[in-house]
C-alpha cells in the first residue's frame, strides 16, 4: 500500500484515540495538526551543460518555494550513481522520487524495486524505454523528435536545401540524442542535397564538442563542411572556438543551428558565430512539483506533459537576449 494511503489511514486511526487520551472530546489544542514535509528524492544527471544548471535551478527554488524536503543527488553523468541515488531514496523512504534518466535503458530492476517500496516515480526531462507503464506516473519533458524536425526545417530554409553537414550528437542512448537525431533525418529524408557527412557524441558539453569539431575539420572532408547541426548549445560553442581556430567563420562559412536555447546561445547570435537554436525549456521545477504534490493529494496526473519549444534566430536575438533567464 501507498506511503500516503498508510499515514492518512494511520492518522484517522489514531485521532478517535487522541481526543479519548485527552478525555475532553475534542482535541486539546485546536490547531489543526500539521501535516508533515513532503519528502522529494531527485536523481539529477549531472552538470554537463548550461541547460542543466538551469534545470537543477529550477528544481531547487521551486521545492525551496513550496517547502518541499528536496533530497538531491548529482551522478556526474553515470548511469550507475543515479542508479544507487534511487536505491538511496528507497532507504531513505522518502515520499516521491523524480529523476532525469541519462540514458533510456537500464531501468526496470531499480524501478520495480521503487514500486515495491510504495514509491511513485516521476520522470523529467528525459525518458526510460520499459515495457511495464506502471513503473512511473508521469513524464514531463519536450518532444526531442519535434526539436530535430524545427532544426532541420530552419537549416533547409537557410540554406536552399544545399548543405554538407557534421551533426555533433549528445549522450550515446539517452533520449534527447536518439529523438534530435531522429527528428532531423526525417526532414532530410526530403531534402536530397542536403547530407550529414560525419556524426559524433560530443556528450552534450563545449570541451568534447569542440574537440570532435576539431577532428572534423582536419579530416579530408574539413573543407566541404557548409553546416553544424549540434544537438545541444553548449557543443555548439564548443564547436565555434574550434571553428575559428581552424581560421573559418563560424555563422557565414559554416551555418550553425542547435537545441536548447540558453542564454550563451544568444550572445553567440549576437555576434554572428551562431545562426539558430531551438527552445527546450529546462525550467521544469513548477510542473515536477505540481505533479508531486498532484500524487500526494491523490489527484489523477496526465500521462505525458509535454513542453513546449520556440525557434530562435539571429534576426531577434538582439531584443531576446536581454530577457532570457537561464
Ligand atoms: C534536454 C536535456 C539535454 C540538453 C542538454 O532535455 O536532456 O541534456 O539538451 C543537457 O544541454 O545536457
Amino acid at each position: 500500500m501507498h506511503r500516503f494511503a498508510r499515514r492518512s489511514l494511520l492518522a484517522a486511526a489514531l485521532l478517535p484515540a487522541v481526543m479519548l487520551v485527552s478525555g475532553c472530546g475534542k482535541p486539546e489544542s485546536s490547531a489543526p495538526a500539521a501535516t508533515p514535509k513532503l519528502r522529494v528524492g531527485f536523481a539529477q544527471i549531472g552538470a554537463e551543460s548550461d541547460w542543466r544548471k538551469a534545470n537543477s535551478d529550477s528544481i531547487k527554488r521551486e521545492a525551496e518555494k513550496r517547502g518541499i524536503e528536496l533530497v538531491f543527488s548529482d551522478a556526474q553523468q553515470k548511469q550507475e550513481n543515479q542508479n544507487k541515488a534511487l536505491r538511496n531514496f528507497i532507504a531513505q523512504k522518502v515520499d516521491v522520487i523524480a529523476f532525469s534518466p541519462v540514458v533510456e535503458t537500464g531501468w526496470e530492476p531499480v524501478l520495480k524495486e521503487i514500486k515495491a517500496a510504495g514509491i511513485p516515480v516521476v520522470l523529467t526531462d528525459r525518458a526510460v524505454d520499459v515495457s511495464d507503464d506502471s513503473l512511473f506516473v508521469t513524464f514531463i519533458g519536450a518532444d526531442f523528435v519535434e526539436e530535430g524536425r524545427q532544426a532541420a526545417l530552419w537549416l533547409a530554409e537557410a540554406t536552399g536545401g544545399k548543405a554538407t553537414i557534421v551533426e555533433l550528437q549528445g549522450t550515446p542512448g539517452s533520449a534527447p540524442a536518439i529523438d534530435r537525431k531522429k527528428g532531423f533525418e526525417e526532414v532530410l529524408a526530403t531534402k536530397p542535397d542536403m547530407k550529414i557527412i560525419k556524426s559524433q557524441s560530443g556528450e552534450f558539453t563545449r570541451a568534447k564538442g569542440r574537440e570532435v569539431m576539431e577532428t572534423f575539420l582536419k579530416s579530408p572532408e574539413g573543407a566541404s563542411i557548409t553546416a553544424l547541426y549540434a544537438h545541444n548549445d553548449d557543443m555548439a560553442i564548443g564547436a565555434i572556438e574550434a571553428i575559428k581556430e581552424a581560421g573559418r567563420t563560424p555563422g557565414k562559412d559554416i551555418v550553425i543551428v542547435s537545441i536548447d536555447a540558453v542564454k550563451a546561445a544568444f550572445e553567440a547570435m549576437v555576434a554572428g558565430d551562431l545562426n539558430c537554436t531551438v527552445e527546450c525549456n529546462p525550467l521544469l521545477g513548477p510542473q515536477l512539483f505540481d505533479a508531486v504534490e498532484a500524487i500526494a493529494a491523490k489527484k489523477p496526473v496526465e500521462r505525458r506533459i509535454v513542453t513546449p519549444a520556440k525557434v530562435y534566430t539571429q534576426k531577434t536575438a538582439a531584443e531576446d537576449v536581454k530577457t532570457r533567464v537561464y
